[in-house]
């Protein structure tokens, strides 16, 4: 019986989780969860008591937040080279750009989704421009985040960036749409891309 435990619900954030498994390749059980109805169930409240997907439970430990769990998941089989080692160059900037997705470009663009000028001294993502400006010169010269070779702080910002441009909150426009597609090209994303879809029905 696979270690690892996914809970998930099609068409939802839970899709950064699934891509960075099939990066991963290890073999998982997958419980889908509704989010229209399981969500508010007890079992599921025992779960992830914030009542959101996605969740991973390992050997009985419980992993809620998709960053946390593509960190986690890039730490634990950390041969499979998604992460730089602890004390390798890179590591900071790696945790920089793998909380700036979670904690900076999704809520500037919840703001801007929903038509919510949050002032930018209280809102600690400030405003999408300087946030899209800052993840541009991140991007200068650079195919990647960090170093040369794509991580797990790539996921998650190229497919935060991949749910706005969806959305239509974000135009295919450089450097991002080069970004974005040289991402989901990979064998993985298409790999979660497409049993997303199966589950989508
Ligand atoms: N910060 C969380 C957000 C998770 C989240 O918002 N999940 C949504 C789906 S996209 C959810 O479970 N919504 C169900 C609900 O709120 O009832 C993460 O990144 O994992």
């Amino acid at each position: 019986m696979a270690k690892l435990t996914f809970y998930h619900c099609p068409r939802t954030r839970g899709f950064h989780a699934l891509w960075m498994l099939e990066e991963i390749g290890e073999p998982f059980d997958l419980r889908i969860v509704n989010i229209r109805d399981d969500i508010q169930s007890e079992a599921y409240g025992a779960v992830n008591p914030m009542r959101k997907v996605p969740a991973l439970e390992y050997e009985g430990e419980l992993i809620t937040e998709s960053a946390a769990i593509c960190a986690w998941l890039a730490d634990r089989f950390a041969g499979k080279g998604f992460a730089p080692a602890i004390d390798a160059p890179g590591r900071g900037s790696y945790l920089r750009w793998l909380f700036f997705a979670g904690s900076v470009i999704e809520p500037a663009f919840i703001d801007k989704a929903m038509s919510r000028e949050t002032p930018r001294q209280t809102a600690g993502w400030g405003d999408l421009a300087t946030v899209m400006e800052t993840l541009a010169r991140g991007l200068e010269g650079r195919d990647y985040l960090v170093g040369e070779h794509f991580t797990a702080a790539d996921l998650m910002v190229g497919s935060t960036l991949n749910f706005m441009m969806n959305f239509k909150l974000l135009e295919r426009a450089e450097p991002f749409s080069s970004y974005v597609g040289r991402l989901t090209e990979r064998p993985a994303y298409q790999r979660a891309f497409e049993r997303e879809a199966a589950l989508a029905g």
